[in-house]
């Protein structure tokens, strides 16, 4: 299994939880590396370019509107199968999948405040890395 990046955010509702320390410990102790991070306030654009594949959904103005809201903590984790292995520690998006000790699990109830967003698929990860951190960090 080839050693891969993916990229993680910990959306408004998180950040303003405070439970940004609970989440990077989670993938420290799974043996994950942090590679880069930072608080930011996502701009309208950049989070339409993030949620294209949603463009034609009924949600996709809510989820931009939700998404740029306030500040998001952005990073990029290094590791063996870390794509994968980051959305089962994340669970289902729909909080009534998501199971206890899952990050979904523990902390989201509702389907579109969710706390996490993690890369989906190898492509989606570069992708990603490369917009809010750019190529030199994919
Ligand atoms: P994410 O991209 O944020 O990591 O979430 P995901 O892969 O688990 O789910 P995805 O299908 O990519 O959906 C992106 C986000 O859109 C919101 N959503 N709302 N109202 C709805 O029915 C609905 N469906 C999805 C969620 O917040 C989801 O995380
Ligand atoms: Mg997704």
């Amino acid at each position: 299994m080839a050693i891969e990046k993916t990229f993680l955010m910990v959306k408004p509702d998180g950040v303003q939880r405070q439970v940004v320390g609970d989440i990077v410990d989670r993938f420290e102790r799974r043996g994950f590396v942090l590679k880069g991070a930072k608080l930011m306030v996502i701009p309208t654009e950049l989070a339409e370019k993030h949620y294209a594949e949603h463009a034609e959904r009924p949600f996709f103005g809510e989820l931009v509107d939700f998404i740029t809201s306030g500040p998001v903590f952005a990073m990029v984790w290094e590791g063996e199968n870390v794509i994968k292995l980051a959305r089962t520690m994340m669970g289902a998006t729909k909080p009534e999948e998501s199971n206890p000790g899952t990050i979904r699990g523990d902390y989201a109830t509702t389907v579109s405040h969710n706390i996490i967003h993690g890369s989906d698929s190898l492509a989606s990860a570069e992708r990603e890395i490369s917009l809010f951190f750019g190529e030199d960090l994919v």
